[in-house]
């Protein structure tokens, strides 16, 4: 199954024999003091640098979320995104809780989106669906309904079972539809890693789906984070996530050595490529 992804003139395939596709996660000022208050200030001229740098580390999706408390997300996403979009010909992912938002920044998307994201609630469903429809763009589906957060894996995977059906009764084929088996904090409950593997297990089995991740949740408020995130971004592929909303700027290389380890990477080429990369910035910096 390929979810295939446009820029405004690039393609990005999501596939379980392609090479991972990392999903640039750092236009989101969540935890990002500085990010929040331009984005307040309707600044937005952090974004076109951040866009570069995550392109140049290897991310060839961009997610873009521009949630900061009290920011008008109709209004400052569709802004968010055309910047991006004139400073990389990448496809992106459009971060928000808010349909109106998504559909404002909808309508000025170059390529082919990803939404970024519905779930199994019936209000959701109805307002993120349609839209998915309307603009032929493939969508994020977080393993959550009306309940909450499933707590085992065979609950979180009747949760996409449903999700698919109702994308296939607007005809929205399954291979745009990329779940979420959704990461939670180990710091809060150690057993969270291994239900979110366990659920992308499932889901690869009976479902074939592509799959995304949070990777970098997981760590929250632990020490040693990118050690935590980079082993789990690995166990994820194992587990069939080929399409990981990380840091590409700390797990670019990481991704590579997965590809290659994976027989992804002929002649471990794109490793290479990254880590001349990462020579090059480090030298730029020093
Ligand atoms: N699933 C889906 N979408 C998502 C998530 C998910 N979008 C948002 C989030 N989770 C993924 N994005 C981030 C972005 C930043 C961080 C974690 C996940 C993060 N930031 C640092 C912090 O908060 O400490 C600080 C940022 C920095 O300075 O680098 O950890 O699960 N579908």
């Amino acid at each position: 199954m390929q979810t295939v992804l446009k820029g405004p003139s690039t393609e990005v395939v999501i596939g379980p024999d392609e090479p991972i596709v990392m999903i640039g996660e750092r236009i989101n000022p969540t935890g990002r003091k500085a990010f929040s208050a331009e984005l307040q200030a309707g600044d937005l001229s952090r974004i076109p640098r951040d866009a570069v740098a995550q392109a140049e580390a290897g991310a060839t999706v961009l997610d873009v979320n521009v949630g900061a408390a009290s920011v008008d997300e109709v209004a400052l996403l569709p802004r968010a995104v055309q910047m991006v979009q004139d400073a990389v010909d990448l496809p992106v992912c459009l971060d928000s809780p808010n349909p109106a938002a998504l559909a404002a920044a909808l309508k000025v998307v170059r390529g082919r989106a990803l939404i970024n994201s519905v779930n199994g609630e019936s209000d959701k469903l109805a307002a993120v669906l349609p839209l998915v429809a309307e603009y032929g763009a493939a969508v994020i589906a977080l393993c959550m309904d009306d309940s909450g957060i499933p707590a085992t894996p065979e609950a979180r995977l009747a949760v996409a079972e449903a999700i698919l059906e109702q994308a296939q009764a607007l005809g929205i084929p399954p291979e745009d539809v990329v779940f979420d088996p959704l990461v939670m904090a180990v710091g809060a409950d150690h057993t969270a890693g291994a239900t979110t593997l366990a659920t992308a297990h499932l889901i690869r089995e009976r479902l074939g789906s592509n799959m995304t991740a949070g990777a970098s949740n997981a760590s929250h408020g632990m020490p040693e984070r990118e050690v935590l995130n980079t082993v789990f971004l690995a166990l994820l592929a194992q587990a069939g996530v080929n399409a990981p909303i990380c840091n590409p700027l700390k797990n670019g290389l990481a991704v590579r050595a997965i590809d290659l380890m994976m027989g992804h990477d002929e002649w471990g080429g794109a490793y290479i490529k990254a880590y001349r990369t990462l020579q090059k910035r480090e030298a730029q910096s020093s």
